[in-house]
C-alpha cells in the first residue's frame, strides 16, 4: 500500500497546516498500515474557501458537461475497481470479493445513475405562469461513516456535483484511504481545482469545523444518531440546509405464508454481510409462533456456516461495543442459539456470528443498534402484532416483508413506518431514494430523490 500523505484542497495535495498525522489501522491484524493528515479548523477553512471559489463557474457550467465529469469520475472507478477492493479491505477488513463487489461495485452503480441523471434531469420547468429554477444549494459539506467508505463518500458527492455544488469532504478516520482514492479518481476525470475538496481528520475536529463552517450552506451528514442529533442543532441554529443518514433497527417480517428457508438464509446473510455494519440490515427477524422454532433451527445454522468468513470489524472501540450488546443480551435473559461474546481469534477486531432467539421487543438489543453481526429472533401472534413490533423503536431506516406472493407482502410494508423496504428478498437499485423515517434521518439519498437534496427552487412568475 503506497504512502498517504496529503489532503486535496484547491486541486493540490498537503499536509495538515500542523503536520500531524492519525494511523490507519487493518482490523484484520491491527497493524498500522499508514498515517493520514489531521486536519484542523485552519485546513477546513482552506478547503471552504476553495470551494467557495470555484462554485460560480461549476454552477454555471452546463449540466451536460457536468455530467460527462461524472462519466468520468465513473471510467476512473471502474479503471481502479481492484485497488479501491484492496484498499477497502486494508482498512476496514471487508473480504477481498465482498469489497470487489460490493463497495467497490456499487459506487459505480451509482456514480453511473448521476452522470446520466445530470444530463437528464429537468433543472428548468413551466409551472403555469411560472417558470422554476432548480439551482445549486451552494457549498457542500459531507460528512462520512466508514462501514461502506466508498458508497457512502458517492452517495453525496456524486448528486452534489450533478447539482452544481462544489463539495469539501471529510470522511471517517477509520476509512481515509479510500477517500484518497476517490480524490485521485477526481483529479484526474478533470474536474476544476476547488469543486471537490478531500480534509481527513477527526469527527469532533474537522467533522464540527466543516459543520460549524459558516461558508457551508448545506451539512450532509451519515452516521451514528448522537452525532447526527448535534449536526442537526447547529445546522438549525445557523439555518442552513441539513440532511441525516443515521442508525437503524431494521424488521424482517416473515408473514407465514412465506418460504421460511429462503426468507431466514437471506435475512441471516442480510445481517452478516460486512460484519453486521449496514445500517439497513435487517437485525431484528419477525417470525410467526407457529414457525418459530424452525426459524431459530434455520438461522442458527445459517449463522453457523459463516465461521471463518466474517471479516473482523472496523476497530476495537467497535469489537468492544458489539461484544457488550451481546453480553446484555444474555443478560437479560435472551437464549444464545448462535456465537456469543468470545473472541474467535487470537488478533484482529473479529466478533462471532451471533443469533439470539426468545428475544423480546423490550431488550436492549432489540432496540439499539449494535452494528455487528448480531441478529435477533422475535415471535408475533398475528399481522397487528408483528406492526407494533416492527414500528416499536425509534429507527425507521428500512425493513423486508416475505410472503407467498408478493402483493401480500407489499400489502403489509404500506403499515411499516420506514424508508424502504425489500419484498421477497428485493435488489438493490441505485436509482430507488434511501434513507429514514422517525429518528433514522432526515432527507434521501440515491436516484432524483437525492439530487433533489441538493438544489433550491427559485420561481420567475409571468
Ligand atoms: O460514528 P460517528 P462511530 C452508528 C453505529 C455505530 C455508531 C458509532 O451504530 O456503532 O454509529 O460509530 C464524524 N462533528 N453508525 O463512532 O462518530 C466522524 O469523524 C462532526 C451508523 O464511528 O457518528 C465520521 O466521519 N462530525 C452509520 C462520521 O462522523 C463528527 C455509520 C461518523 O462517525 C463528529 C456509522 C462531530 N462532533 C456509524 N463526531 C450509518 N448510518 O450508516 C464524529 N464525526
Amino acid at each position: 500500500m503506497k504512502p498517504h500523505t496529503g489532503m486535496y484542497i484547491a486541486g493540490q495535495w498537503r499536509p495538515a497546516t500542523t503536520q500531524d498525522t492519525t494511523p490507519v489501522v487493518n482490523p484484520a491484524d491491527e497493524q498500522v498500515i499508514a498515517h493520514v493528515p489531521a486536519g484542523t479548523a485552519e485546513d477546513v477553512d482552506a478547503a471552504v474557501r476553495a470551494a467557495r471559489a470555484a462554485l460560480p463557474s461549476w454552477r454555471a457550467t452546463p449540466p451536460a458537461e457536468r455530467a460527462a465529469r461524472l462519466a468520468a469520475i465513473r471510467d476512473g472507478l471502474v479503471a481502479r475497481k481492484g485497488e479501491i477492493a484492496e484498499t477497502v479491505a486494508a482498512e476496514l477488513g471487508a473480504p477481498l470479493p465482498f469489497a470487489e463487489a460490493v463497495h467497490a461495485g456499487v459506487p459505480i452503480l451509482v456514480a453511473a445513475s448521476y452522470a446520466e441523471l445530470a444530463a437528464l434531469h429537468p433543472f428548468e420547468e413551466k409551472v403555469g405562469n411560472s417558470t422554476v429554477h432548480c439551482e445549486p444549494v451552494g457549498v457542500v459539506g459531507a460528512i462520512t461513516p466508514w462501514n461502506y467508505p466508498l458508497h457512502q463518500i458517492v452517495a453525496k458527492v456524486a448528486p452534489a456535483l450533478a447539482a452544481g455544488c462544489a463539495v469539501v469532504l471529510k470522511p471517517a478516520e477509520d476509512t481515509p484511504l479510500t477517500a484518497r482514492l476517490f480524490a485521485e479518481v477526481v483529479h484526474e476525470a478533470g474536474l476544476p481545482a476547488g469543486v471537490f475538496n478531500l480534509v481527513t481528520g477527526l469527527g469532533p475536529v474537522a467533522g464540527q469545523a466543516l459543520a460549524e463552517h459558516e461558508g457551508v450552506d448545506l451539512v450532509s451528514f451519515t452516521g451514528s444518531t448522537a452525532v447526527g442529533r448535534r449536526i442537526g442543532a447547529i445546522a438549525g441554529a445557523a439555518v442552513k440546509r441539513v440532511a441525516l443518514e443515521l442508525g437503524g433497527k431494521s424488521a424482517n417480517v416473515i408473514l407465514p405464508s412465506a418460504d421460511l428457508a429462503k426468507a431466514v438464509n437471506v435475512g441471516v446473510a442480510n445481517v452478516m454481510a460486512n460484519s453486521g455494519q449496514t445500517c439497513s440490515a435487517w437485525t431484528r427477524m419477525l417470525v410467526h409462533t407457529s414457525r418459530y422454532d424452525e426459524a431459530v433451527a434455520l438461522a442458527a445454522r445459517a449463522a453457523g456456516k459463516y465461521g471463518e468468513r466474517i471479516g473482523p470489524v472496523v476497530s476495537e472501540k467497535q469489537r468492544d461495543r458489539v461484544r457488550g450488546y451481546i453480553e446484555r443480551g444474555v443478560a437479560e435473559g435472551a437464549r444464545l442459539v448462535a456465537g456469543g461474546p468470545e473472541a474467535p481469534r487470537e488478533r484482529g477486531y473479529y466478533v462471532r456470528p451471533t443469533v439470539f432467539a426468545d428475544v423480546t421487543p423490550e431488550m436492549t438489543i432489540a432496540q439499539e443498534e449494535i452494528f455487528g453481526p448480531v441478529l435477533s429472533l422475535i415471535r408475533y401472534e398475528d399481522e397487528d402484532e408483528a406492526e407494533t413490533i416492527a414500528n416499536g423503536t425509534v429507527y425507521g431506516l428500512a425493513g423486508a416483508v416475505w410472503a407467498a406472493d408478493d402483493a401480500e407482502a407489499a400489502a403489509f410494508a404500506r403499515r411499516l413506518d420506514t424508508g424502504q423496504v425489500d419484498i421477497n428478498g428485493g435488489g438493490f437499485n441505485p436509482l430507488a431514494p434511501f434513507g429514514g423515517y422517525k429518528q433514522s434521518g432526515v432527507g434521501r439519498e440515491l436516484g432524483r430523490h437525492g439530487l433533489a437534496e441538493y438544489l433550491q427552487t427559485k420561481s420567475l412568475q409571468f
